[in-house]
This record gives structure tokens, sequence and C-alpha cells, in this order.
């Protein structure tokens, strides 16, 4: 990516580009575009996880908060986040067997009434036989450690979401 494009960004242009790269949450991206210049695209991305970090508790469980089901109904109705729909149709959320995905919904409704936010992991990092069988083995973690983790998950989507942001500014400023 060229930083130079994103530093001549002002903050519209930024939460247009980069608003969604932690879900639903450009808040996020508004609070860093303060931090620019950025040196690469790596420095943006410390800068985002970095502001997540200093976040009390209450402001990562807000994080996670925002991130939708899986394979739940916004998916089936395509009203999810265009990155959010790419990823879970991606990893295959959208042809579950009937068997699935009713375990996937019930695994999630339990998920989410013992920890009051849902279960949150990078699926494109994974697939529909990992994301559940993580689902079944996480909902015995400690609150403390699915904020933990649902946290770094949602580093990790933004990892994916900024590389592919990345390479479309590049094809952009090639044109
Ligand atoms: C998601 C999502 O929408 N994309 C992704 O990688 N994970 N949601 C979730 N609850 O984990």
């Amino acid at each position: 990516m060229e930083m130079r494009t994103v530093n001549s960004m002002n903050y519209e242009q930024f939460l247009d580009v980069f608003g969604n790269v932690i879900e639903k949450c450009p808040l996020i991206a508004a609070a860093v575009w303060t931090g620019r210049p950025f040196s690469s695209v790596s420095a943006l991305e410390k800068n985002i996880g970095d502001f997540i970090d200093s976040l009390p508790r209450s402001g990562k469980e807000g994080i996670l908060r925002c991130h939708p089901d899986l394979a739940g109904r916004e998916l089936l109705r395509g009203t999810l986040s265009p990155d959010s729909q790419g990823e879970q149709s991606r990893a295959g959320l959208t042809s579950l067997t009937p068997a699935q995905r009713s375990q996937l919904s019930e695994l999630n409704a339990s998920y989410k009434s013992r920890f009051n936010f849902p279960f949150v992991i990078c699926v494109r990092m994974n697939d529909r036989e990992t994301i559940i069988q993580q689902l079944g083995s996480r909902i015995s973690n400690s609150p403390e450690q699915e904020l933990q983790i649902g946290i770094q998950e949602v580093k990790k989507i933004c990892h994916l979401r900024l590389l592919d942001i990345s390479s479309q500014v590049s094809q952009a400023t090639k044109l």
C-alpha cells in the first residue's frame, strides 16, 4: 500500500476505507487517525492493537458484541457487513449440513449465555469443522480467557482485512 495515499486521507476518507477493519467499530479507525502519519500498514495495525489493548474490559467486551453470530440469521438473509458476509461464506458457513447448523446454533446460544458476548473466531483461518470444534472446546474456558482469546481473534480478522485493503489501494493507485 502506498502509505502516502493513506497518510494524505482526511478522516472521512480514512473512515470510509478503514472504518470496518474492526467489525462495526468505526470509532477505532476514527481514533487511530490521530496517530498518522503511519510508516507502514504494520504501524497502522499496531496503533489499532494498542488502542484496543488500552480499553477497559467493558470496551473489549463491547468490541466482541459488535460481531455477528457465525452462521446466524443475518448470514442467511445477506444482511451482514460485506466483510463478514465474504468471510463467513468463504469459510463454508452458508453450506452447513442441517446437523452442523443446529449444532452451531445451539453452541452459539450456550456460549453467549455463559459469557454475555458472542463467540468470535477468525473464520478465514479456519473451516467449518475447526470452527465448530473450537466453539465446543472454548466454551469451557473462563470468561477472562475468552475475553483475551476473542480479542486476539478480532486482531487476526483486522490483520486480514488490512491486507485486503492494502492490495486494493495498491491496485487503485496503479490505475
Ligand atoms: C466473524 C466474522 O464475521 N468474520 C470472522 O472472521 N468472524 N464473526 C465471529 N462471530 O467470529
